[in-house]
């Protein structure tokens, strides 16, 4: 059985025994996106105490813009720091503490091939689903932006067939940082992708969606304002 209970809340306004509130980092996110998802996935698995500050795209809070004014989520403030691009969230995160060795080492082949997976995701394949999700924005019918879409999700279907995961038999930063894409993919038309032939796509969102992290990475949070209480993630309660 999945314990699927947010470990946040067994730390609503409590503060740390060993580290002041104010000196967690803080982390303005929205539960859907799925850059956010990435980051959050990362900041879960280190186990690293943050606070969370869930935010909604058309209502985004002054301290955000004031640290991170281009507006996107998510925005990772640590002390003076801020780190405001997803991937380096994650690779803030995971090199403080990778609990589940999702980083590979530097400078070996199989972290130049996670980067080089991201890479096409975040730059090739996004900007396609985005036109898949929204055709009606766009010009050409849904169906063919789907078609447009096919070369990545082949890709991955192939480099699936080999290996549970993209780099081997545990999951890493390359699969936690593309799936959250592939599950918003996989919604657009859900029969259309039940039905599809990609079976080792399908098997492997199917794994990440049943997983105790996305589990604990999805409850729907309550919305941050300046007079919430902290919601402080990974933080010891003794
Ligand atoms: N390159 C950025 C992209 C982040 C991004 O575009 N996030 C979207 C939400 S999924 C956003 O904040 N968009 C701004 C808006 O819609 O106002 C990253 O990796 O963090």
């Amino acid at each position: 059985m999945l314990d699927t209970k947010p470990n946040f809340l067994h730390n609503i306004g409590f503060s740390s025994p060993t580290r002041h509130m104010q000196d967690l980092p803080i982390l303005y996110s929205f539960r859907r996106c799925p850059y956010a998802m990435r980051a959050r996935l990362a900041l879960f698995s280190s186990g690293e105490p943050f606070e969370l500050r869930e935010i909604v795209l058309r209502n985004k809070p002054e301290p955000m813009l004031l640290a991170s004014p281009k507006g996107t989520v998510p925005v990772l403030i640590d002390n003076t720091r801020v780190v405001d691009e997803s991937l380096d969230i994650m690779l803030w995160a995971l090199t403080k503490n990778d609990t589940d060795n999702w980083l590979p080492q530097d400078d070996s082949i199989e972290k130049d091939t996670a980067m080089l997976w991201i890479n096409e995701c975040d730059n090739e394949f996004k900007p396609k689903l985005d036109r898949y999700k929204y055709f009606d924005r766009h010009e050409k019918d849904q169906q063919t932006y789907r078609e447009e879409s096919l070369g990545f999700i082949n890709k991955l279907n192939s480099a699936l067939v080999t290996s549970p995961w993209l780099l081997g038999n545990s999951p890493t930063i390359a699969d936690m940082a593309i799936l959250p894409f592939i599950r918003q993919y996989a919604n657009v038309d859900a029969t259309w992708f039940e039905n599809s032939e990609f079976s080792h796509v399908k098997r492997w969102l199917g794994e990440f969606l049943e997983s105790e992290i996305f589990q604990r990475i999805m409850p729907k949070y309550p919305l941050w304002t300046e007079e919430s209480l902290p919601l402080i993630v990974n933080e010891c309660s003794s």
